[in-house]
């Protein structure tokens, strides 16, 4: 997707203003300074939307779900299955049965190679991974692998932080049951040929579960015309609570495979001898959910809807290229990541400067960016390097902050090198 980057303005609105004024927490003072918040990546701010849905919830409908005759129960019920109904527009799911509630991606991971390992992936098969991804996109895998007997493929990146197609390709063959591919690496910001990804892989039989945890809040994403198996993502990376997420699972596929957990909701009987599992989605969302999370995702969502997804991704992609542009001025500074499509992360480094020690200073100037791997620590071995500084954006940040953030950086440098 081409995404235009000319922007001549600081501020994106919402209902009217300036976006910030939707979000308390930008509006504090850290160590004597305005908090400038890059650390996007990690977690978002919350809207008072957001915030008022929270409220809502416990004011005016908290109770149990899906098991109540009562007022409040079906109050409740209705809400969370609003909610999902709208998660399902959003990403454009066929049917609201196809979208899971987890506590987030990682969950959503380990969900899938937990189950579709358990129903498709025997000794001698493969699964592919790329060199970019998150550790929770890794780990799970090697867990199965190591359960089945089988074996972890990994697309290589080049020096930019591209994925290397053709050597994709060369890893397909009978035996790759599952691919597992971010949208967006969230140390580099590289936004990966999903698309191309995922008809490889069908040629080739097999699924694909895409991690959309840097990406369903920048990028407009619809499962229908990507044609993935599966989606996952966190809610608090896209202005949400913490402790929820979704997975998005084609029908057929979640028809197939075995449950997750076992235990309330997620049966139809119970007896000592059988129990039949319950319909989607219920099937995989054993126990009491977190209630208030699922419904207050739908607050999320409707803020990300009600600016429209295609003007946050313009918007940020022109925070973006003012910040890159601007650091390359910098000579001390190295970029990590120079991936020709990329979205919302800057990973750069000091040369001569741990990146920790950048990040302390740029903390004590009010500026929050990640230093570290990222848990991406096969990144860090690629570029041979123990760290990045990260500063990441979204949709409340402006040209002033980034124009800060530089300033920051020069003073870290004068300081440092
Ligand atoms: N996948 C990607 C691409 C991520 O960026 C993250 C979190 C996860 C999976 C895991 O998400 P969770 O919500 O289940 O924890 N990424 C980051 C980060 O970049 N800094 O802190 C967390």
């Amino acid at each position: 997707m081409e995404i235009k980057s000319e922007i001549n303005y600081s501020y994106l609105e919402y209902q009217g203003a300036p976006v910030r004024h939707e979000f308390p927490a930008l509006h504090q003072d850290v160590f004597g300074k305005p908090l400038i918040y890059l650390d996007n990546a990690a977690t978002t701010q919350k809207p008072w939307k957001v915030i008022h849905a929270t409220n809502k919830y416990y004011v005016e409908m908290n109770s149990n779900i899906h098991r109540g005759v009562h007022y409040l129960s079906q109050k409740a019920t209705d809400a969370y299955e609003i909610s999902r109904n709208t998660i399902a527009e959003f990403i454009n799911a066929r049917q609201s049965k196809e979208v899971i509630f987890t506590k987030g991606t990682t969950e959503g991971i380990n969900l899938v190679a937990d189950c579709f390992g358990r129903y498709a992936v025997n000794e001698g098969d493969s699964v592919v991974i790329t060199s970019l991804e998150h550790h929770s996109n890794i780990v799970p895998w090697q867990m199965l692998c190591e359960k089945r007997n089988a074996t972890l493929k990994v697309i290589p990146i080049d020096e930019n932080g591209e994925i290397i197609l053709d050597e994709f390709e060369k890893l397909l063959d009978e035996t790759v049951k599952i691919v597992a591919v971010s949208y967006v690496s969230n140390t580099l910001g590289t936004i990966n040929p999903v698309k191309e990804i995922i008809e490889l892989a069908h040629k080739n039989g097999s699924a694909v579960l895409i991690d959309a945890a840097q990406a369903v809040h920048h990028i407009p994403i619809d499962v229908q015309s990507l044609d993935c198996d599966f989606l996952v993502f966190s809610g608090h990376k896209m202005y949400g609570p913490t402790g929820i997420g979704v997975l998005y699972g084609k029908e057929e596929w979640l028809n197939k495979i075995p449950p997750y957990q076992g235990g309330g909701d997620m049966i139809k009987t119970v007896t000592f001898v059988k129990t039949e599992y319950n319909d989607l989605p219920f099937k995989f969302e054993a126990g009491t959910p977190h209630i208030e999370g699922a419904i207050t995702l739908k607050a999320a969502v409707d803020f990300i809807r009600e600016i429209g997804i295609n003007e946050i991704a313009r918007f940020e992609a022109g925070l973006l290229k003012y910040a890159t542009e601007q650091v390359l001025q910098l000579p001390e500074v190295q970029i990590i990541g120079t991936a020709k499509a990329k979205a919302s992360s800057l990973s750069l480094n000091i040369r001569g400067a741990h990146p920790y020690d950048v990040g302390v200073l740029l903390d004590k100037m009010g500026i929050a960016v990640r230093t570290g791997h990222h848990c991406t620590q096969p990144i860090m071995d690629f570029f041979c390097i123990p760290g990045t500084v990260r500063a990441s954006f979204a949709v409340y940040n402006t040209m002033e902050e980034i124009d800060k953030f530089l300033e920051s950086l020069r003073r870290a440098i004068k300081m440092l090198v």
